[in-house]
Parts: structure tokens; C-alpha cells; sequence
């Protein structure tokens, strides 16, 4: 729980002091004019978010796609919801069925939705309803190069992402591909929103490190990222 010493004084997007309430609950800190990070937020339902992950690979396993370039990602992927996030020769898409295995996807968990859902409201993003969850696992020397999430219809929306496992440097660059991006680290058990202004903006993962402490208590040896979307 916060104090909040001030609670008539808004919140500001960036620049000068980066911490800050929206609500009366997490702290939050701007990255960037509308992208909003919660440190920690997801600790508390960390154990509940990997029994429901470990559910959905077992139905829809993970898998390395191609992109329409034809190279593999390194990152291991796969979806649940009303439709999943897929790639191959002919594109990027949101489809209802998994190419690989079940149709439909498996549904998106409820501790998915309320995750997402209340941190999008302490972002300031009250009303989100996400209908798609990517799942990205990472392992050791894996990475996302620079991109833009557009393959969702409605911008408006925000995105909620929540790291579990080994942390990561994430890259949030600009508007433009060539825009020089921030670095961030995001730990285990943290919180973005990235809505308004950010949703468009260019953003990557660098390679993950092994960590020296041997593999997560939990996770083990992988970064999970789930990304919480309004894709349809
Ligand atoms: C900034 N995943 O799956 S999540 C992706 O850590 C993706 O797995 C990364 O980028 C990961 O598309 C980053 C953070 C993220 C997600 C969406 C964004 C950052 C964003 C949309 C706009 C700006
Ligand atoms: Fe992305």
C-alpha cells in the first residue's frame, strides 16, 4: 500500500519526477509518455500466472515461428484467448485457430484478465479487455529485435506486458526504426502498460543472460513475457 501525501496533485507523463499514483494503489513509474511501469506488481500472482502457463504450453505448445522473411525466431512462442498471435511466410496475424495443434486457442485464463486488467487501471487505462495473450519464453542468448506491435485492429487499446523468470533489457526506441531507443531492465514480477502515445513505438528485448544464480526458483532457466492485447 502507498501513502499518497498528495493525492490531489495529477499524475504526470514523464519527464522530472517518474514516480507516482494514479489510483491510490501501486506505485507507478512513467517510461515514457503513456507507458506506465509497475515494479513488482505481478509477485503476488506469480505461482497462480505459471500453473495457468504450464496449462496452456501443454495444449498449445510453445514453438519457434518463421517470419515472412523466412527466419526462425529464437524466441518460443504461443497464445490463448479468442485468437492467438501467429507468423509465417505470408505475414503476421491474429487467427482463431493454432496452426500447430488446437482449435480454438485455450481460453485466456481469469488470472490473466484480472492481472491485466487491474494494471491497466492503475495505469490509468480503466475499461481494458484483452482477448488475446501471447506467451514468449526466452532462454539464455535468445532476443526480440526492434519492431512495432500493429497487427492489432484498434490502437486505443492498451498493452500489458508482465516479465516472469530471468530479467531482460528491454530497448524502447521511437516513433521512427532509427530512433535511438532507452534501456530498461525488467525484473521478475514486473508490470508495463504501454498505451496512448507508446503503443506504437519501437521496442525489443537484447539478448538474455544466464544467470550466475542458476536458474530461476520458479521459472528455471527461461525469461516468460506474457503480452496482454485487444487484438480483434
Ligand atoms: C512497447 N514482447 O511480443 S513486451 C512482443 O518482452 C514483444 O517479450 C517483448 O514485444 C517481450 O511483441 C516486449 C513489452 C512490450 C509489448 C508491447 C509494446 C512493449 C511495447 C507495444 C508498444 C510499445
Ligand atoms: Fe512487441
Amino acid at each position: 500500500m502507498t501513502l499518497r501525501l498528495f493525492p490531489d496533485v495529477p499524475a504526470v507523463p514523464h519527464g522530472g519526477d517518474s514516480f507516482t499514483s494514479l489510483g491510490n494503489g501501486w506505485p507507478v513509474e512513467s517510461l515514457a509518455e503513456g507507458a506506465w511501469l509497475l515494479r513488482g506488481f505481478a509477485i503476488g500472482a506469480a505461482q497462480t500466472l505459471w500453473r495457468e502457463i504450464e496449462r496452456v504450453i501443454k495444449e498449445a505448445p510453445l514453438r519457434q515461428m518463421s517470419t515472412p522473411g523466412g527466419q526462425k525466431m529464437s524466441v518460443r512462442t504461443t497464445s490463448c484467448g479468442e485468437v492467438g498471435w501467429v507468423s509465417d511466410r505470408k505475414g503476421y496475424r491474429y487467427a482463431a485457430c493454432d496452426p500447430e495443434s488446437t482449435c480454438p486457442w485455450p481460453a485466456l485464463p481469469e488470472s490473466f484478465l484480472h492481472l491485466a486488467q487491474t494494471a491497466a487501471t492503475e495505469a490509468g487505462y480503466a475499461g481494458f479487455v484483452p482477448d488475446s495473450c501471447l506467451i514468449n519464453r526466452y532462454d539464455p542468448g535468445t532476443r526480440m529485435s526492434l519492431h512495432q506491435d500493429k497487427d492489432e485492429r484498434d490502437f486505443a487499446a492498451p498493452i500489458v506486458s508482465v516479465s516472469l523468470g530471468f530479467d531482460a533489457i528491454f530497448l524502447f526506441g521511437g516513433l521512427r526504426r532509427n530512433d535511438r531507443p532507452s534501456r530498461t531492465r525488467l525484473y521478475h514480477g514486473d508490470v508495463v502498460v504501454w498505451g496512448g502515445p507508446a503503443r506504437l513505438r519501437f521496442h525489443g528485448v537484447l539478448p538474455i543472460a544466464s544467470s550466475a544464480d542458476g536458474p530461476h526458483p520458479l521459472i528455471g532457466p527461461h525469461r516468460f513475457n506474457l503480452t496482454l492485447r485487444k487484438a480483434t
